[in-house]
């Protein structure tokens, strides 16, 4: 029984695949052709009805969308391979919450500023969307910065959510100061198993 990942090189389905990868779980990886920061094919929608990747088909057949709940499911099914800390613990805690705080603030900014047009109906804002989008990430990635435990966000094993952190900081377009941050790209960039992946989606950025 096996896991289908549907994706675009390029695109958030990037961290699914690294801990599918990481849970050394079986999956196939269908690779959709189209363009990053672009919507994808109307007849993805037959998969998912939302029209996004990542997008998780499981092993009974029931999809799983929304990065951050798809990461915490699989740290859930594979707790021998430590994609997060144990439950029960304080990082745990942690993991949850930066986990869901990179969904709804991180991931969130990002698609305001690829896809300005759906935040307002005033084409001549689309630059004014874009680059509140930019500022709200700024702050949000100096609010993750200042609780990185170190090495890794939660302490001293690297989790998915520091792929996934890294992942986000990677399509970043602002300039600010996140030094622990930038530590844990390179990290997850030069990562055995990640490492890899990482140069598949985003080559040597
Ligand atoms: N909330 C979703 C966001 C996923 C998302 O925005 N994915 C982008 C690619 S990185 C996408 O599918 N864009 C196409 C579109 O929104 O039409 C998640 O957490 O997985």
């Amino acid at each position: 029984m096996s896991y289908t990942l549907y994706n675009r090189p390029g695109s958030g389905g990037f961290v699914v695949e690294a801990a599918l990868t990481l849970a050394d779980a079986p999956f196939e990886l269908i690779e959709l052709d189209s363009k990053v920061g672009t919507p994808l094919p109307e007849s993805f929608r037959a998969t998912n009805p939302w029209g996004q990747v990542p997008t998780l088909i499981l092993p009974d057949g029931a999809t799983m969308t929304e990065t951050s709940a798809i990461l915490i499911l699989l740290a859930l099914r594979f707790p021998d391979k430590r994609l997060a800390p144990p439950p029960g613990t304080p990082a745990h805690a942690a993991f949850l919450r930066w986990t869901i705080f990179a969904n709804v603030n991180l991931y969130e900014a990002v698609i305001r500023r690829g896809y300005p047009f759906r935040f307002t109906d005033d084409r001549e804002g689309y630059d004014a969307v874009r680059s509140a989008a930019i500022r709200r990430m700024d702050e949000a990635l100096a609010l993750v910065d200042a609780h990185v435990a170190g090495p890794f966000l939660l302490g001293e094993e690297m989790t998915v959510a520091d792929v996934y952190l890294a992942m986000l900081l990677a399509w970043h377009r602002g300039d600010i100061e996140i030094p622990r941050l930038s530590r844990i790209v390179v990290a997850v960039r030069d990562h055995p198993v990640v490492g890899p992946i990482w140069r598949r989606h985003y080559g040597e950025r």
